[in-house]
């Protein structure tokens, strides 16, 4: 892979570090990103609100463009370090027409890492925009800089968020640090879907880095035992 930035992937690495999002604007062919979201209308069709298809290559294999994006594997490369992995295999998003804005939140695994989390991301997350995103239809909203800080937000928090706006075909770029949330829909008929792909660093989960343990062996094992080495044994191949 060229590992070398262009300087709107660099200017984009500089917002990514100081305000821990950016925008890059016009990435996807808006014909090909109509088209995608058509179809994941169709795949969730039924459910209402805010709505989401988690693993969504799985149903949606043309997604898979997107996840290797050359621009978005030079930035993800520049935070995360080589190899990097695709942590959720596509999340669709789809912000309908009256749906309620979200809680504000830092990602996962930051809630699982004690405060002050750090300002660099462990996990760096995408949203494709498969249509327009304006401050009507939900398009997602970031506190900008609030992920040098290193906490989470508190519940009822009025924290200066602005919305990512762009044009369908747009990808925004966020440090997982970030504060941030969907908007409401406030809109009558405007729909609002983007493809989520989400990168981490190798370091966050290598079980393949040490041997597993015998699942038998593992049974015999205190529970105390049993949870410090619930990564590392071999898959139960009785499982249902
Ligand atoms: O759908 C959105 O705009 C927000 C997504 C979000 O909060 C997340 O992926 O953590």
């Amino acid at each position: 892979m060229d590992q070398t930035l262009s300087p709107a992937e660099q200017a984009a690495c500089q917002q990514l570090k100081s305000q821990g999002y950016t925008v890059l604007e016009a990435l996807l062919d808006p014909e090909e990103a109509e088209r995608l979201d058509a179809r994941g209308r169709v795949l969730m069709a039924g459910k209402s609100g805010y709505a989401k298809l988690e693993g969504a290559l799985n149903p949606l294999p043309e997604l898979a463009p997107l996840c290797i994006h050359p621009a978005v594997l030079r930035i993800a490369g520049h935070f995360l370090g080589e190899p990097f992995y695709l942590l959720n295999n596509v999340c669709l998003m789809w912000c309908q027409p009256g749906a309620p804005g979200g809680r504000l939140h830092a990602d996962w695994p930051l809630g699982d890492v004690p405060e002050p989390y750090p300002s660099w991301p462990m996990l760096l997350q995408t949203m494709w925009m498969l249509t327009d995103f304006t401050a009507e239809n939900g398009a997602t909203r970031l506190v900008p800089a609030t992920h040098l800080g290193g906490r989470h937000p508190a519940l009822a928090q009025d924290a200066g968020e602005v919305p990512a706006l762009g044009r369908r075909g747009s990808v925004l770029i966020w440090n997982g640090g970030v504060w941030h949330r969907n908007g409401a829909n406030t809109s009558v008929d405007q729909h609002r879907m983007g493809a989520n792909a989400a990168y981490i660093p190798r370091f966050v989960h290598r079980p393949e880095l040490w041997p597993r343990l015998c699942r038998d062996l593992y049974r015999q094992f205190p529970a105390a035992l049993q949870q410090l080495l619930e990564r590392a044994v071999e898959p139960d191949s009785g499982a249902v």
